[in-house]
């Protein structure tokens, strides 16, 4: 029996736990079973109480008072003594039928999802056939805001990228906090950056300028002085840099965004029926029967 879950990832802020918590609102709406699984050990304050709790395991309060250690690093040791005790989820989970979705709420330091190699492994672990089997995908979450700027915007559209290559996970990439750009931004501009590509580089008028009268704008940093590459990259190079970014994720054409909007259950249902495509939680159901009085005609 197979069991299905989403694992919310992305930066500090970036809204996973609100977002967490607006979906379960939206399965209780729907009738639909849930299972929250808080993995951040640092998280105090939640609006549906997990069902699970990695703080009941180990907290990084304790690790980083007895351990000596910063919260990244105290962050790292919590989800190595998760690794250790693996069996603390499979106890837990093991008994949950196909129906759940299960919620993985993670914590934010971004070097989990980039350069240490522990959510690989925690990932084979729960989709390991002939153990907890669970279907999983990954729902990555960048802020809308960040699109006000772009180097912001590529850099966070890398980090999904190397999310998505790191986890090997069926992958959404969402842009949360819509509403903080529905009224700031129109709709037209913003759909340029459902799909990160090298065009959104175009419309900075100077830049445009140049390139029509073919004048090259010259990197400032351009001495062999090695003291200036050291230096803070600015102007044409970070440009360049900005314009190779766009074009790896253009020529690998695997970030697209999709738009989360807590607030609107439109959208939530949106983002919840790509979230069963991705797992194919539908496949999976049972027929269920529906009770008489569901038939019965309404009364005049
Ligand atoms: N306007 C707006 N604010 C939001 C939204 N989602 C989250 N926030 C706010 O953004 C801040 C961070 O939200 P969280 O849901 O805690 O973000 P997180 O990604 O879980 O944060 P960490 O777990 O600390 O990495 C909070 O102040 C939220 O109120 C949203 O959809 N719209
Ligand atoms: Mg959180």
């Amino acid at each position: 029996m197979s069991k299905f879950g989403v694992m919310v990832m992305g930066p500090a802020g970036a809204g996973k736990s609100t977002f967490c918590a607006s979906l379960i609102t939206h399965l209780q709406l729907n009738r639909r079973s849930y299972f929250y699984v808080n993995l951040d050990p640092a998280a105090e304050s939640f609006e549906h109480q997990p069902d699970l709790d990695i703080k009941d395991l180990i907290s990084l309060e304790d690790v980083m008072d007895e351990l000596k250690l910063g919260p990244n690093g105290g962050l790292i040791y919590c989800f190595e003594f998760l690794m250790e005790n693996l069996n603390f989820l499979e106890e837990a989970l093991n008994s949950l039928t196909e129906e759940y979705l299960i919620i993985f709420d993670m914590p934010g330091q971004i070097e989990l999802y980039t350069h240490v190699p522990i959510l690989p492994t925690l990932v084979h672990f729960l989709r390991q056939p002939g153990n907890l089997d669970i279907r999983l995908c990954a729902a990555y979450l960048l802020e809308a805001t960040f699109v006000v700027d772009k180097a912001k915007y590529f850099a966070g559209s890398l980090s999904a990228m190397s999310a998505m290559y790191m986890l090997g996970l069926p992958h959404l990439n969402i842009l949360s906090k819509m509403d903080l750009v529905k009224d700031a931004m129109r709709k037209k501009d913003f759909k340029k950056f459902i799909v990160p590509d090298t065009s959104l580089l175009d419309d900075d008028p100077a830049e445009i300028a140049a390139r029509k009268a073919g004048i090259d704008i010259e990197p400032q940093n351009s001495s062999d002085d090695p003291k200036d590459k050291e230096a803070v990259i600015s102007g044409a190079v970070f440009k360049r840099l900005n314009a190779a970014v766009a074009e790896l994720l253009e020529r690998f054409s695997m970030v697209q965004y999709l738009k989360l909007d807590c607030t609107d259950e439109d959208s939530l249902s949106g983002i919840l029926s790509y979230i069963d495509d991705a797992i194919q939680w539908a496949e999976a159901q049972e027929p269920k029967e529906i009770p008489d009085e569901e038939f019965d005609e309404p009364e005049e």
